[in-house]
């Protein structure tokens, strides 16, 4: 099983929207396979294929820790979202244990394709609908460092340089 490597800010292709998936084929399916294999390994709870530079509307989540709720996004959309809560977040493409709050909504419902390519609904709160909702912005090129002040987003990008530097220098 190939574990892909996640891709890391500033790369341009974690700034791309994501283009719909029209295809629902075995190769997708190793795909889909590949990335949960990656997110467990990173780990993280959910990962978005733009993040394995992959320009396509499909993201995987497991908020469990048992791994007993997979679940495929394909070209998924929130159809209802509610509330305000903030959250403390991360990114596997913010890499270097850096957390901030940010405000998502408390409760989200949530449509997409499953990896048959059937649709579902979800409804979601909690850190089910903070995943869904990141993985979302993903798909259009935002990342949660959007929402925070300029200041804040110069001292991660220092943060993040230094840590890849460090990490290069142990290579
Ligand atoms: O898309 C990503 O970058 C994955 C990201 C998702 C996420 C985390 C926290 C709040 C919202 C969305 C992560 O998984 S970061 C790693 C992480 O939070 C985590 C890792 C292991 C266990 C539990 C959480
Ligand atoms: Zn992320």
């Amino acid at each position: 099983m190939t574990i892909h490597s996640i891709i890391s800010i500033p790369d341009p292709r974690l700034r791309q929207v994501c283009l719909s998936i029209d295809t629902i084929d075995a190769n997708l399916q190793l795909l889909i396979d590949e990335m949960f294999e990656t997110m467990y390994a990173a780990p993280g709870v959910g990962l978005a294929a733009p993040q394995i530079g992959i320009n396509r509307r499909l993201a995987v989540i497991d908020v469990t820790q048992d791994k007993s709720q997979q679940l495929v996004l394909i070209n998924p959309v929130i159809i209802k979202k509610e509330g305000e809560e903030v959250f403390d977040e991360g990114c596997l493409s913010v890499p270097g244990g850096i957390y901030d709050k940010v405000e998502r909504a408390s409760w989200v419902k949530m449509q997409a394709l499953n990896r048959d390519g059937k649709s579902y609904e979800i409804e979601a709160e909690g850190l089910l609908a903070q995943c869904i909702q990141h993985e979302l912005d993903h798909l259009d090129g935002k990342l949660y460092i959007d929402k925070l002040s300029s200041l804040k987003r110069f001292r991660i990008s220092q943060k993040v340089q230094k840590y890849k530097r460090e990490l290069a220098k142990k290579k």
